[in-house]
């Protein structure tokens, strides 16, 4: 019997990988061990996910799939990021096929698709597919820890750089967050700017010809006080001697003290980018905080529409 299948479902192991020489194959210098949390979560974990796929126009996005072999579905759901209700109402979807429309073009959207099984419950078997509206589908997400969800190591947020300011933190309340539990946030600081550099050499033939579509997002937002404290965002598109700002997206400063406020943008790479830098920039204008805000965001790649 294949051992991962007598592992019960939804719940965390320790699996402890032994590397040792084998009798006569004295392949490895020295032995030694390590062990990884792992979480079984059923058949899914290991098999393959099905994919959607999507057809995107400026404000439609075309999704179709296949039905899981070898189930009875009663019918399917479809969900955008971030809902708990169906896109489409309560109406089971009858065919694997649905038409998103009314869209924006530059955003994105993450569409999940679940098949209803006979006993009513939802096979979560599908792969999510993003797209920006008017562009194509969305790779990837190639920022690391986009959202300030990981834990703190040593005090300071994983995978990102502290350009100025020495205490960026995660801040949970006051506002809530955008996403998930936490933010970025620099609370002493009078200038302060986080940043993380993306390497996109792996998309350098594309970038080459001149026909490398990449998308970021984020949402900012400030304390409510007069004058308030800003948040900028600046998204550079940068050469392999990380010395040229080849292009770049630039915010400006921006003081919401109302809610979070979404920024996008859409741009072919330059030829020549080979790294992509996203800059946080949190001035302070008031009070002993700095409290400008950043949560949700994202860089991806995109792939031209299909069809
Ligand atoms: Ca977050
Ligand atoms: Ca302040």
């Amino acid at each position: 019997m294949d051992p991962w299948q007598t592992l019960p479902r939804r719940a965390a192991f320790t699996c402890l990988l032994l590397l040792g020489n084998l009798p006569g194959q004295g392949v490895i210098d020295g032995s030694g061990s390590a062990a990884a949390e792992i979480a079984a979560s059923g058949p899914t974990a290991v098999a393959a996910r099905l994919p959607v796929r999507a057809k995107v126009r400026d404000t439609v996005v075309e999704l179709t799939w296949d039905p899981p072999e070898g189930r009875a579905v009663t019918g399917y759901r479809v969900y955008r990021a971030g809902d708990d209700r169906p896109i489409h109402g309560e109406k089971l979807l009858k065919t694997p096929h649905f038409v998103d429309v009314g869209l924006s073009p530059g955003h994105i959207y993450t569409y999940r698709v679940r098949a209803v099984l006979a006993d009513g419950t939802e096979n979560d078997e599908y792969r999510p597919i993003t797209a920006v509206a008017g562009f194509g589908i969305a790779g990837d997400e190639l920022l690391q820890n986009p959202s300030n969800e990981a834990p703190l190591t040593d005090g300071r947020i994983p995978h990102w750089t502290e350009a100025a300011g020495s205490q960026w933190t995660r801040r949970e309340s006051e506002p809530e967050p955008s996403a998930g539990e936490a933010y970025f946030f620099a609370p002493d600081e009078s200038t302060a700017e986080l940043r993380q550099d993306v390497d996109v050499s792996a998309y350098a033939e594309s970038i080459a010809a001149g026909r490398q579509r990449f998308v970021f997002a984020g949402y900012v937002h400030s304390w409510d006080q007069s004058p308030a404290d800003t948040a900028r965002i600046v998204v550079e598109y940068r050469d392999r001697d990380n010395a040229t700002v080849l292009a770049s997206f630039d915010s400006g400063e921006i003081a919401n003290v109302t809610r979070w406020q979404r920024m996008a943008d859409v741009r072919a790479a330059p030829r020549g980018t080979a790294r992509i830098r996203v800059r946080l920039i949190s001035t302070r204008y008031n009070g002993s905080n700095n409290d400008g805000y950043f949560d949700g965001l994202s860089l991806r790649a995109v792939a031209p529409p299909a069809g």
